[in-house]
């Protein structure tokens, strides 16, 4: 999937791109149902609320068929390559539950603050490219951005340990409403199968999901090859140490997957 020259100028412009139905409901179908098996697992990688309810699933692409082909797909994986300038790796994957009742908050952050501290990332030569597997809604905890506030650099974090099972270097009242004054907050919302792109530095957030409404969103966070991370201090199914380029799949890969697979119960 290539962007156009509008595309490009409204990503540099503000931050953030969305891309309406990008997958099909068969594609969306099994990666959903992997997801759930994956939440009703034991496995280190799920991380889960105060409640027990699963928060994100980091690393689905390394160890299942649908999302290993997820994280290789050319309608993810190129754009970002076309922004970059050069092929990327997968530095973060993980698949966000926003449980239906407990998806708790997401503070404001931007994500590249994270991944310079923690990763030692150079340079916000890398982003999160998002796929919604369920609906997003006004009302189901979607993603929240403040146009524009890529433009701001790194700005000043504190390591919030406390609000959430997930650390994260968040911004203070202040300064979000000082961004939100010049550029106001969207919050995309959009069918399963939408995809998401926005910048290493564009501040987000996302509320609670009190909803019985089910928000699973998967992130893919690619890294420009030449940036890749010089100091982890996080495990290796969080930020990844294979800086191998992506060799995208076949664009029908995960088309002839779900087609080919025995169902999963979901
Ligand atoms: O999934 C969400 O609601 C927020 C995720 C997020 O902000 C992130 O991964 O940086």
């Amino acid at each position: 999937m290539h962007l156009s020259e509008a595309q490009l100028a409204e990503f540099d412009s503000e931050g953030w791109l969305f891309l309406p139905e990008c997958f099909s409901a068969e594609e969306i179908e099994v990666l959903r149902a992997e997801a759930e098996v994956i939440y009703a697992s034991g496995r280190e990688e799920v991380w889960r609320e105060s409640t027990g309810a699963p928060r994100t699933a980091f690393a689905a692409h390394t160890y299942n068929e649908a999302f290993g082909l997820l994280g290789r797909h050319p309608r993810l994986v190129e754009p970002v390559s076309q922004l970059f300038g050069e092929p990327v790796y997968m530095h973060q994957f993980k698949i966000n539950a926003k449980a239906p009742f407990d998806g708790e908050v997401w503070q404001w952050h931007q994500d590249y603050g994270t991944w310079a501290r923690d990763d030692g990332m150079p340079e916000p030569r890398a982003m999160n490219i998002a796929v919604f597997l369920d609906e997003v809604m006004a009302v189901n905890g979607p993603l929240m951005f403040i146009p524009k506030s890529h433009r701001q650099g790194v700005l000043a974090a504190g390591h919030d340990t406390a609000t959430t099972s997930y650390p994260l270097w968040t911004l203070d009242k202040a300064t979000i409403a000082e961004l939100v004054e010049e550029g106001g907050i969207v919050a995309p919302t959009g069918k399963p199968g939408s995809v998401l792109m926005f910048h290493g530095n564009l501040v987000h957030a996302s509320p609670p999901n009190i909803t019985p409404y089910p928000r699973k969103i998967v992130y893919l966070t690619l890294c420009a090859v030449s940036n890749h991370i010089r100091k982890p201090t996080r495990p290796e199914w969080i930020a990844h140490r294979d800086f191998a380029p992506i060799e995208a799949c076949a664009e029908d890969a995960l088309e002839r997957y779900a087609r080919s697979r025995p169902k999963v119960a979901a």
